[in-house]
């Protein structure tokens, strides 16, 4: 037998069902949960619902850092909800202000060799750590908090082996954006991509985060970091030495794939509009205007990206037509920037200091201006999801960020001179202060949940039926995101736990009649093309289109997350086993499926369309998904099950 890579050995040590064979479903015992606030609602109205009195995982935390606005009663009424089930429940409670679920995780909490899933699709962040985080649906991670197993397609194994030395100006972000254009969006899906090689030992633990994090627009499953003498440094900064663990890949570790990347021929790189591998240099894309650079997001608001920033910006001025944003990851580096005088290095510059929040990259505010250009330090650059439909949203790197700001047009840093040295404390700055923890288990029981009038009991599923005939309520293209299914941004994130008013925006950045359209067909089904329901692992995007009585999704590919979503609300995903038949389907004609039940368990279904023609669609789902289909999804199978 051959050795194992650092995933597989995480895995073979969490393994609750299933072998190893990539493809087949495996079973794992999750360590560690975390939720954020837009997920959360949805996932803790799940953990009632499965009926557990305490959750039994070594650690879970509930993070506020997505919507912070509470511009009207429904956004504060969801952080009090969380706060109270939290307390309850034994999880966690991580306030506003304390910083990106990522971030504070990574900072605080995240372990090496440890399983943690999040109902945030930038889990595997903490992969950075050497742990194996995965983003996941919240009814899964309300699941996993309740003791039971997470199940995944056990992933194929990719390795990428960085050699050589990032020059001066280059960073970790282009490292990030160059994998995604050899890889392209789909090019991660149903892998583990494991970084290694020389050239990992100059990155520390939040540059290889940066990495980790962006690994999600790859489709991967996660991507890890070994855990090594950086890794140990880090933890010990954190003052939680006592954390680490060694781990890394035996040297006969097999893999299915492996891409070098030499990091001295590497250059400042950006994303172009609308897709995190639409790569180009940045001296490239000098003549281009901008006017809005937003600096931050769980992908780039470590102290070390901060303080670089402070350090270009120090003593100049930004340009003048542009509006600068910039929002620390943290309140531990909010605080360690004041400390040090950075962050009025930033104010004179001209920044916008924001919460230490998601904020603009989940288009909290800071839409850009009518076809504005927006350059952003963040991992998305989706149509739509900065709240401009026809905004131009590049991303790049901290550095290439506050080049831009200075000019006002896309600058290549290189063109500034010198690299500004920063010097990285040996000690964070440790306040677990905004982290309130749980009542003991005693008090627990006899405490209320607050709950306001917002906040919607969770959609239920119906038991599918045996033969169903549905009109094709909508057609859509390749690479359709969570973004187009269900959008975020300040005016319907206050409705993340009131899925009836959230449907009324779904598809609205495809077609905003779908809703109206969907109502009045009844139940239907909507087609799509490769990489169905990238991006964000919003299970919004599954239960809004069930409320508006979506039964089937037929496509030519799904993504990961999007697909157990899918399943966990009872909704059928079918892949067109001959991809031409996707041009043969058109919105408003009907497929007729029937003896749906037997056919499920052998993989494939035919549909017949209204002129009569078969189209035969294929989804290789295991006996648990279809019990959870059947049973019309996960809330009621788990119910039943435990009957
Ligand atoms: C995102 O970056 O798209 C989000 C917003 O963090 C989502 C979660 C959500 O929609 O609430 C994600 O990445 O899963
Ligand atoms: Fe928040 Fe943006 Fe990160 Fe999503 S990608 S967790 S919205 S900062």
């Amino acid at each position: 037998m051959s050795g194992q890579t650092i995933a597989q050995k995480i895995i073979a040590a969490h393994l609750l069902s299933g072998d190893m064979t990539p493809g087949a479903e495996i079973g794992l015992r999750i360590d560690q949960t975390l939720t954020q606030d837009a997920t959360g609602t949805m996932a803790y109205l799940a953990l009632e619902n499965i009926g557990i009195p305490r959750v039994k995982t070594e650690k879970s935390l509930a993070y506020i850092d997505h919507n912070t606005l509470q511009c009207g009663f429904e956004n504060a009424d969801d952080h009090r909800y969380i706060q109270s089930v939290a307390r309850k429940y034994g999880v966690y409670y991580s306030r506003p202000g304390n910083g990106i679920c990522h971030q504070v995780h990574l900072e605080r909490f995240g372990k090496p060799g440890k399983t943690l899933i999040g109902s945030d699709s930038h889990t595997p962040t903490a992969g950075a750590l050497g742990m194996l985080a995965m983003g996941a649906g919240g009814m899964d991670v309300a699941v996993a908090m309740g003791g039971g197993t997470y199940y995944i397609p056990m992933p194929k194994m990719y390795k990428v082996n960085l050699t050589g030395q990032l020059q001066p100006w280059v960073t970790a972000k282009d490292i990030s954006i160059e994998i995604l254009r050899i890889l392209t969006v789909k090019g991660g899906v149903g892998a583990v991509i494991e970084w290694g090689g020389e050239g990992i030992a100059q990155l520390t633990v939040p540059q290889r985060a940066t990495i980790t994090n962006m690994g999600a627009e790859l489709g991967a499953t996660t991507s890890i970091f070994p855990s090594d003498e950086v890794t140990r440094a880090f933890l010990k900064a954190q003052g939680r030495e006592q954390d680490f663990v060694p781990l890394a890949s035996d040297p006969d570790a097999q893999y299915d794939k492996v891409i070098d990347i030499d990091l001295n021929a590497l250059e400042p790189v950006l994303s172009c509009p609308h897709s995190p591998d639409n790569v180009k240099k940045a001296q490239d894309l000098g003549g281009v205007a901008v006017s809005q650079v937003c600096i931050g997001s769980c992908t780039n608001s470590s102290l070390r990206d901060m303080l670089r920033v402070a350090a270009i910006l120090k003593g100049r001025k930004i340009a003048d037509t542009v509006s600068l944003s910039i929002s620390p990851g943290s309140r531990q580096v909010l605080s360690m920037l004041a400390d040090c005088g950075a962050l009025a290095d930033l104010i004179a510059a001209g920044a916008r200091i924001l919460e230490c929040a998601c904020g603009p990259c989940i288009g909290m505010g800071f839409s850009p201006a009518s076809a504005g250009v927006s350059v952003r330090t963040f991992n998305r650059n989706f149509e739509g999801r900065s709240g401009t439909r026809d905004a131009n949203v590049y991303l790049a790197s901290p550095e290439v960020a506050a080049a831009t700001a200075l000019t006002g047009r896309i600058t290549d840093p290189r063109t500034l001179g010198a690299y500004p040295e920063i010097t990285m404390p040996d000690h964070f700055l440790v306040d677990d202060g905004g982290v309130i923890p749980p009542a003991e288990p005693e008090d627990a029981l006899a405490l209320a949940v607050d709950r306001g009038p917002n906040i919607k009991p969770f959609p239920k599923g119906e038991p599918l039926p045996d033969s169903m005939t549905l009109p094709i309520s909508l057609k859509v293209g390749d690479n359709i995101t969570t973004d187009h299914i269900m959008p975020a941004g300040a005016k319907v994130l206050p409705f993340r736990s009131n899925i009836p008013k959230m449907a009324e925006f779904c598809f609205g950045v495809c077609d905003d009649t779908f809703p109206a359209r969907a109502i009045a067909m009844g139940r239907s089904c909507v087609v799509g093309g490769a990489n169905y329901g990238q991006g964000s692992s919003r299970e919004h995007a599954a239960l809004a289109p069930l409320h508006l009585g979506v039964r089937a999704v037929i496509t030519k590919s799904f993504a990961r997350i999007h697909v157990a979503n899918l399943i966990n609300a009872g909704i059928l995903p079918l892949t067109f086993e001959n991809p031409a038949d996707y041009d043969v389907l058109q919105q408003g004609d009907t497929l007729t499926l029937q003896n749906i039940h037997a056919q499920l368990p052998t993989g494939r279904l035919t549909a017949v369309t209204g002129s009569g023609k078969a189209v035969a669609l294929t989804y290789p789902l295991t006996e648990r998904q279809i019990a959870i289909l059947k049973a019309g999804g996960l809330l009621n199978y788990t119910k039943e099950a435990s009957k």
